[in-house]
């Protein structure tokens, strides 16, 4: 099993348990038992034939190791399958509702047996709440609205756990005999920053008429399937047990590159190729490009042979929205988008000073390993409490320890002293001028106080930026995807004024965030903007989020010379807005 299946099963665990009002030592005990898995860098599964290796990790006692031994030889741990048969698996699922943790969803059981988002809904419209402490009208309001925010994102998935699904089970579908072509289609492949479900395409010998049926059944037979929704002669469909759904379909490789064309989609970019065929005489479907007049079918077993053949370039899958990017294939004026090996630093990332998991040293040690050359380590301000974020004192301290562990890396990697300074309710930073003189990198972001009326909240951006020494605008929209709405206010006016005053705006490539969106970031170049991109890292594992931003600036058709942490160490410092001393 791997790392993230172990911390799942064991975070759902302590959810129920809290539920289930244990004892709280107990729920901390697997919190914390999921915390140390998930970040954990060797295989935790692994070490299960040998127990006391597990001991070693911090926080694993011997009941805990006992349950990750369990988990590795059965696949399940029975607590976990226990308590989902006591509540049921809907049960998991009322956690994601807004503002609804363990003990109220524990109350709603205690109170009215509700264990569905359903039940809850129901409950809510008749009533049947209105006694329960802290449920007067405004509360059942909001959960009505949560639930109905809640329906509006359901079946959608973030990027990275759709593609870490696809990843496992194209390496599953590769290991049958006779096949050798696996390849994701449909949204993810397009780098969409939601998935909705999986398209897969495999071809290879094996997929021949005569053989196809055993290709069926070795991916009926995938382990991590919940429940198989569709067996046919050549596809697949079905749920895996993270509740993603996933269609693998089987071709013969003539077909390959019209299948790939089709299922890569999107829909709209399917129609105005199809129709631009259609006006050259051809005939565009999944299965191949073919004449018009005598129903011919052309080469179509790799997608350049199909788009050579309407007079093309091969498109990015992340171009193909219908956005003009088919006018200009046509015109051979496609641009060289932006790869994740363009990217020579990182410029906002967290350490164990705040909210982070390591050190400086370890930050820039992994930064280092991934080929880039500078990093900037931007903790919180002291207005984020809950993170333990940093007051004029402290942040002092850190410009002190980050320039000691740069001089110690020196000639390896530079390490740019910098802060995520919030913007505090009125536009006014967190932190005092005096000290943000001081950092390379000022990161100024909006962590509270989200559903502001728009112009106030435009005000306060707008307030922000214009203090001289911000540099770089974090996480422009707020939004928090499948979960929280871009706040309110007007984008446009703070990227006009952020190109005016050489403010850098972030494109913040971790899977929850990805704003500015692909959208908005065609409009911030648009407009003139300096774009970065980076992790928010909070763990060294978290600086390879990289390649989701990277997707999404490919979406928005971005060039590696649009994007300043492209550049050199000292071209960029160049490039940011000017320090003023
Ligand atoms: P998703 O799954 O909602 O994130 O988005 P997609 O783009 O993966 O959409 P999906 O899974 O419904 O279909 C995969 C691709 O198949 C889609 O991008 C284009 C193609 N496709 C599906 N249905 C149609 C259709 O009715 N017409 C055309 N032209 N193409 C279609
Ligand atoms: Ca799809
Ligand atoms: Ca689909
Ligand atoms: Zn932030």
């Amino acid at each position: 099993m791997e790392n993230r299946q172990i911390a799942q099963i064991l975070s759902e665990t302590a959810d129920l348990l809290e539920v289930s009002a244990a004892d709280s030592f107990r729920i901390r005990s697997y919190r914390r038992a999921a915390e140390v898995v998930e970040s954990s860098t060797v295989a935790v599964g692994q070490l299960a034939a040998e127990p006391k290796k597990l001991l070693e990790l911090p926080g694993i006692g011997k009941g805990m190791a006992a349950n990750i031994v369990e988990m590795e030889q059965t696949g399940a741990l029975g607590l976990h399958q226990e308590m989902l048969a006591r509540y049921k698996p809907s049960m998991l699922e009322l956690l994601r509702l807004p503002g609804m943790g363990p003990k109220t969803v524990a109350l709603f059981w205690d109170a009215a047996q509700i264990s569905s988002i359903d039940e809850l809904e129901t409950a809510c419209r008749e009533g049947r709440l209105d006694n329960l402490p802290r449920c007067g009208p405004k509360q059942v309001a909001k959960l009505l609205q949560g639930i109905a925010d809640y329906r509006k994102h359901a079946g959608r998935f973030h990027l990275d756990d759709a593609d870490l699904a696809a990843e496992r089970l194209t390496e599953y579908l590769r290991s049958f005999p006779g096949i050798e072509r696996v390849t994701p289609a449909g949204s993810l492949r397009r780098g969409r920053d939601t998935v909705g479900d999986l398209d897969f395409l495999v071809t290879g010998p094996a997929c021949a008429e005569d053989r196809v049926a055993a290709v069926v059944e070795h991916v009926a037979g995938y382990p991590l399937i919940a429940d198989v929704i569709g067996k046919g002669q050549n596809k697949v469909s079905f749920r895996l047990r993270q509740g993603l759904q996933v269609d693998v379909r089987m071709l013969p490789e003539k077909s390959y590159g019209a299948a790939l064309q089709y299922f890569t989609g999107s829909k709209l970019h399917n129609v105005t190729l199809r129709q631009r065929a259609l006006k050259m005489g051809y005939t565009l479907n999944e299965y191949a490009l073919a004449r018009l007049d005598d129903g011919s079918a052309l080469p179509s077993s790799t997608e350049e042979e199909i788009y050579a053949a309407l007079g093309m370039d091969w498109i990015p899958p992340e171009l193909r929205e219908d956005l003009g990017e088919i006018e200009a294939a046509a015109q051979h004026r496609l641009p060289v988008l932006i790869e994740q090996s363009d990217i020579r630093g990182d410029l906002h990332m967290h350490t164990n000073a705040t909210d982070g998991k390591n050190t400086i040293r370890e930050m820039a040690e992994a930064a280092l390993e991934r080929g880039y050359s500078y990093i900037a380590i931007t903790d919180h301000s002291k207005n984020l409490a809950m993170t333990n974020g940093l007051d004029d004192a402290r942040a002092l301290e850190h410009i002190a320890r980050i320039r000691a562990v740069d001089r110690e890396m020196a000639g390896s990697i530079r390490i740019f002293p910098g802060i995520e300074v919030d913007i505090l309710v009125d536009g006014a930073l967190d932190l005092s001028d005096d000290v943000l003189a001081q950092m390379d990198v000022v990161v100024a972001s909006v962590h509270s106080y989200f559903n502001q009326p728009a112009k106030q909240m435009t005000e306060r951006i707008l307030r922000a930026i214009e203090n001289p020494f911000v540099r770089i605008l974090g996480h422009p929209t707020g939004r928090l995807l499948l979960r929280r709405e871009p706040y309110e206010f007007d984008l446009d006016a703070v990227l006009r004024r952020s190109a005016e005053l050489g403010v850098a705006v972030e494109h913040n490539a971790y899977p929850d965030r990805l704003d500015l969106n692909d959208r908005n970031l065609r409009r911030a170049k648009e407009l003139g903007c300096k774009i970065v991109v980076n992790t928010d890292a909070h763990h060294t594992s978290h600086l390879e989020k990289m390649r989701y931003g990277i997707l999404q600036l490919r979406r928005a058709g971005l060039q590696a010379e649009d994007v300043l942490n492209t550049r050199s160490a000292d071209d960029l410092l160049q490039r940011l807005r000017p320090r003023i001393l």
